[in-house]
C-alpha cells in the first residue's frame, strides 16, 4: 500500500525550530493546495473516503490525531503527534482520521485543487473501483 511516514529535517536553533516543505524535495508531489483543521471534538471521525486521483500529506502541527488508511486489502494506523513527520498518502486509499486531541491542528497538503468529484465518499463504490484497479 503506497502510504508512509515521510520524517522531515528539523532546523533548530537558539530560537526553536523549524521546517520547511518543498515540492519534489521533502513533499513527493507539486503542492497546489494547503489546508488544516482545528476545533475538532473529541469523538469526532473524519475523512471516511478516498480520492481518484489526489496524494496527499498530513501532518499534525500540534496535538495528535490516528489516522487509519486502507487499500479494501490490507489496513494500516498511524498515530500523528509529531510536527516532524508527514504521512504521505497516494491515489485510492479509503482513510478517516479520529481521536483529535482539543490541540490538535492536522495541516494537509494536496497535489491538487478542491474538487468534490474526485472524492469516493461511499464505501462499496470504493471496494469496487479499488478491485477494478486491481484485476488491471
Ligand atoms: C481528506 C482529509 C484528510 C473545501 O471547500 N475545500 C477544501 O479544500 C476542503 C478540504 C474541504 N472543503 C469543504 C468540503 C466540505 O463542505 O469543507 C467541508 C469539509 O470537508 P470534508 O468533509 O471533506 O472534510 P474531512 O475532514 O472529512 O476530509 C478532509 C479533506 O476534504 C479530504 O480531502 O483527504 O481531510
Amino acid at each position: 500500500m503506497n502510504t508512509n511516514i515521510i520524517s522531515f529535517n528539523e532546523i533548530i536553533d537558539t530560537r526553536g525550530s523549524l521546517i520547511a516543505l518543498e515540492a519534489f524535495a521533502n513533499i513527493p508531489f507539486s503542492i497546489k493546495r494547503v489546508y488544516y483543521m482545528y476545533n475538532v471534538q473529541l469523538n469526532v471521525m473524519r475523512g471516511e473516503h478516498a480520492h481518484k486521483e489526489l496524494q496527499q500529506v498530513l501532518i499534525c502541527v500540534a496535538g495528535s490525531c490516528t489516522v487509519r488508511v486502507t487499500d479494501g486489502v490490507d489496513c494500516l494506523e498511524f498515530k500523528l503527534s509529531r510536527p516532524d513527520q508527514g504521512l504521505y498518502m497516494d491515489r485510492m486509499l479509503w482513510h478517516d482520521m479520529r481521536y483529535f486531541s482539543t490541540e490538535t491542528v492536522l495541516l494537509v497538503l494536496a497535489s491538487d485543487h478542491y474538487n468534490e468529484s474526485d472524492y469516493i465518499r461511499d464505501y462499496d463504490l470504493f471496494m469496487k473501483f479499488s478491485k477494478t484497479k486491481i484485476g488491471e
